[in-house]
């Protein structure tokens, strides 16, 4: 897969997209990450990209020209109009099953807005989907982009190993995960959950069941409305 990020701060999102296993994925050939700088594609002779908004009004607005010509030169590469996500607060939050969906494009454009925004027109003429990352506002898009980039990125074949892959993880299901726990069996007088050490497999598998269903009472109750449950365990549990 491909990711295009348009950016005035490439440096903001190739760093954390080259390590760890997203860079393992990158540096085997499965995924290619390229962040266009926006800023290369201004026809404006100071090489200006943003300019005051109409109507008055605080900050600055990044012009259609650069965001477009830079859409455009990644477009006619592909030979396809690329599904493009304008990352911004005023969409609905990105969550695993639209990781899931994009995960299936063969590339994605992910645009960065910064400052108090893009000019609307531009928008309108390029943007397939409006994702946020959240309720809480950031100083642009970027660090946005690499949230949705590795969320979208894991999911792709390939990305993960069989190890890192289990789908018994957080939100599979809409259950958060289990606790871990690794050597020393006791560590600051605390000691590893006995049923771990048993080696009863159905036991342990029970136990992470339940561990599943009570963390996420506990902790993010809007989760249960669309959980994976048994009758049984509605009943035991809610
Ligand atoms: Cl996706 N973009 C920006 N600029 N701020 C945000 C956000 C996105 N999500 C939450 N805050």
């Amino acid at each position: 897969m491909r990711f295009h990020i348009l950016t005035l701060f490439p440096e903001m999102v190739l760093q954390g997209l080259h390590s760890s296993i997203i860079g393992r994925a990158v540096q085997n050939g499965i995924l290619t990450i390229e962040a266009v700088n926006i800023r290369d594609y201004t026809t404006d002779r100071h090489k200006k990209v943003d300019d005051y908004p109409y109507g008055g009004g605080a900050g600055m607005v990044m012009q259609a020209q650069p965001v477009y010509d830079a859409w455009k030169a990644v477009v006619d590469k592909a030979g396809y109009r690329v599904r493009t996500v304008y990352l911004t607060p005023q969409a609905p939050v990105f969550c695993q099953a639209m990781a899931k969906e994009f995960a299936t494009q063969q590339e994605l454009i992910l645009l960065c807005g910064h400052y108090e925004g893009i000019d609307e027109r531009v928008l309108e003429e390029i943007v397939t989907d409006y994702v946020s990352i959240g309720d809480y506002v950031l100083t642009g898009g970027e660090p946005a982009a690499v949230v949705v980039a590795d969320a979208v990125a894991r999911m792709v074949p390939g990305v993960l190993t069989n190890a890192e892959s289990g789908h018994t993880e957080s939100l599979e299901g809409n259950l958060l995960e289990y606790p871990q726990y690794s050597r020393p069996e006791e560590w600051n007088g605390r000691r590893v959950p006995p049923v771990l050490l048993s080696g009863d497999h159905a036991k342990v598998d029970a136990w992470r069941r339940e561990q599943s269903i009570r963390r996420t009472i506990e902790r993010r109750p809007d989760l249960l409305a669309d959980a994976e449950l048994t009758q049984k365990e509605r009943e035991m549990y809610l």
